[in-house]
């Protein structure tokens, strides 16, 4: 078939702070090579401003879920995430996303694939990239998907319903260990790191090692080429530690710098997706950080002395807002274990119909 002139039935959801193409399984080619083609012609990618297609022209906007009923009973639907590239013409598998993930259950019963189930829904979904399983709860009254609501979440405008995320598995998801270089901390470069990955496989270090404040502004950070430089660089070495092996075309891991707080929050971070800096921060990325600095002996563990202890929440500061996630990591046993992770996002649809590729 060719989908030239057929197009593809696609919805486009944000989900958090990220925005993407869902598309069913079954809607598209079999044959991954095939269907990444498609989807980048879909995208409009290669080219920086995605002109001929539906992405936004930043990665956090050149997102695709692909989503289909399960064949395992202990879960609802099968979530593969794809990254696009943006100028180059890379579709990558390598990576989760817990903001995309938050649009999965809404768009999982606009379809039909699982059922309303009263006031509130709970859909279990298989993160197929990491192979682990996040329940998405969202509101659904007279079964329908209600979108508005009155959570706001930093760098979206307005308010909108909430999608509660409660993560399981999530440890080792790209690299197959929580602590993947089997160090809670490493030196790469000179640098002093915590290597981390509960659902994001993350090299973390403090601002001040890149003779950083941490408080920076995204326009600030993106503007210094010579730092970008050095934070592939970095990337590129730690990934060599954490058994990723090249990953110069590859989305993972993400550097994530952090400092202490400045705006009433508990840890002030700057993320780079790998290279350019994010404008917020990813939810399985400040999942991973926060997991990392609760660990005994973690770089920047040093600033979650004066953390609440009655509470699991942890309020992470990024360049436009904060993040709320809630971690429980128990570090006295080796290797350390996560008892529990989650977030709350919120995700809207933004239209439903048919997709035409580029030639
Ligand atoms: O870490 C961006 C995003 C992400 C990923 C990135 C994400 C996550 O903000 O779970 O959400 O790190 O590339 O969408």
């Amino acid at each position: 078939m060719t989908y030239d002139e057929t197009g593809v039935r696609a919805t486009m959801l944000r989900g958090g702070t990220s925005r993407g193409l869902f598309l069913e399984a079954g809607d598209l080619p079999a044959d991954p090579a095939e269907r990444d083609d498609l989807l980048l012609r879909l995208m409009g990618t290669p080219d920086p401003r995605q002109i001929d297609g539906l992405g936004g022209a930043t990665t956090l906007t050149s997102k695709v879920a692909v989503v289909s009923p399960s064949d395992d009973p202990d879960v609802d639907v099968d979530y593969l995430f794809l990254q696009l590239g943006v100028d180059e013409a890379t579709v990558s598998d390598r990576q989760n996303c817990g903001n995309i993930l938050a649009g999965v259950g809404p768009f999982a019963v606009e379809r039909g694939l699982v059922p309303a189930g009263g006031d509130e829904t709970s859909v279990r979904i298989r993160m197929v990239n990491s192979d682990s399983v996040a329940v998405a709860t969202f509101p659904t009254p007279g079964g329908r998907v209600e979108y508005r609501g009155d959570v706001a979440i930093a760098g979206v405008p307005g308010t909108a319903a909430p999608v509660v995320l409660a993560f399981t598995d999530t440890e080792g998801s790209a690299t197959g260990a929580l602590l993947p270089t089997g160090n809670v901390r490493d030196t790469v470069e000179g640098i002093e790191v915590t290597c981390v990955d509960n659902g994001m496989p993350v090299v973390l270090a403090t601002a001040e090692s890149f003779g950083l404040t941490g408080h920076e502004s995204h326009e600030q950070l993106a503007a210094d080429a010579a730092l970008l430089d050095r934070i592939d660089a970095f990337r590129r070495k730690a990934a060599q530690l954490m058994g990723m092996g090249d990953v110069s075309r590859a989305s993972v891991p993400k550097t994530v710098l952090v400092a202490p707080a400045a705006d009433g929050g508990q840890v002030s971070t700057r993320s780079f997706i790998p290279v350019q800096p994010h404008t917020s921060i990813g939810v399985l990325g400040a999942v991973s950080v926060v997991t990392g600095m609760l660990l005994p002996g973690a770089v920047g563990h040093e600033l979650t002395a004066g953390w609440p202890r009655d509470t699991s929440q942890v309020d992470v500061e990024h360049p436009t807002g904060h993040l709320l996630v809630d971690v429980v990591v128990d570090g006295s046993v080796t290797p350390p274990r996560v008892v529990r992770s989650g977030v709350v996002r919120t995700a809207r649809k933004l239209f439903d119909g048919t997709a035409y590729p580029r030639a």
